[in-house]
């Protein structure tokens, strides 16, 4: 990928481990994205926005994405979610970077339970209660709409190299986590599907409000673009 080797070093490093957790761990196969999405170019105030998307499925998934995004040389965006397959009780994993410039403002990852009643499943809360706590100096508090986030949420400004890594660790766990359980999964009843894909719907839904990622895309695209972009590519619907 070109983008790649241009952006924040904590965003290159994450999109590699998300690459290998999914290469060594899941069954890819290509996803078919539309083709003038793979790779988009438009302007944002006189700079250069730049998007590259990489999107595979797997028996579990039926959407693993990967989106690099650059606008002009300030501003680095990494854009990752997992869409389980309606018939898979599975929670959502997704995690957004965005910095540039040396510095990252928001670091968010999460796996955000799909089922009615909102928890994750037991060998997730278990494993992740088992994680040790990161050390952040700098963490963010979440929007009205981030009520879709599990407790294990994690929402920081990573202040510094060493902050940056325990990140990428604390990432990588949960990557490596959910894809082992993923694969050990039996796929639900047929009367079981229409819940889990309400939840679905609730969390693109709340995604698609959030109106800093809009207005990103909004400036250099324009609104129906945003439109059809929120909500067929980042968080369309199962
Ligand atoms: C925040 N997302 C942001 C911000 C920008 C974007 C500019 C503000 C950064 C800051 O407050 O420091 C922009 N993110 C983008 C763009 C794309 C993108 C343009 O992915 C894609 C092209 N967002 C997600 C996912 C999650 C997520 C999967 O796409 C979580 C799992 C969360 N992003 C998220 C949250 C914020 C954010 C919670 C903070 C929003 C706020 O504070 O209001």
């Amino acid at each position: 990928m070109s983008l790649r080797s241009q952006q924040h070093s904590l965003i290159c490093q994450l999109a590699e481990v998300i690459e290998q957790t999914w290469q060594s761990h899941l069954e890819l196969s290509p996803y078919p994205m539309p083709a003038e999405l793979g790779y988009v170019e438009g302007r944002l105030e006189g700079e250069k926005l730049v998007i590259e998307n990489s999107c595979y499925q797997t028996p579990q998934f039926r959407k693993l994405h990967l989106e690099l995004a650059k606008v002009g040389a300030g501003l680095d965006i990494l854009h990752c979610v997992m869409f389980p397959r309606s018939n898979y009780a599975l929670p959502m994993f997704g995690c957004d970077l965005v910095g540039g410039r040396g510095q990252i403002s928001a670091a968010i990852a999460d796996l955000s339970p799909l089922s009615g009643d909102r928890t994750l499943p037991e060998s997730y809360t278990s494993a992740l209660t088992a994680l040790p706590n990161g050390q952040f100096s700098q963490v963010r508090g979440l929007p009205d709409w981030g009520d879709i986030f599990s407790e294990f949420c994690l929402f920081v400004r990573p202040a510094g190299a060493e902050e940056e890594a325990q990140f990428l660790a604390r990432v990588q766990k949960y990557l490596a986590l959910h894809c082992e359980y993923a694969v050990r999964t039996t796929p639900v009843a047929a009367a079981q599907e229409a819940e889990i894909v309400a939840a679905q719907r609730y969390y693109c839904m709340k995604q698609q409000q959030n109106d800093k990622t809009r207005r990103v895309l909004e400036k250099a695209f324009g609104d129906e673009w945003a439109e059809r972009y929120m909500t067929t590519v980042l968080f369309d619907c199962a």
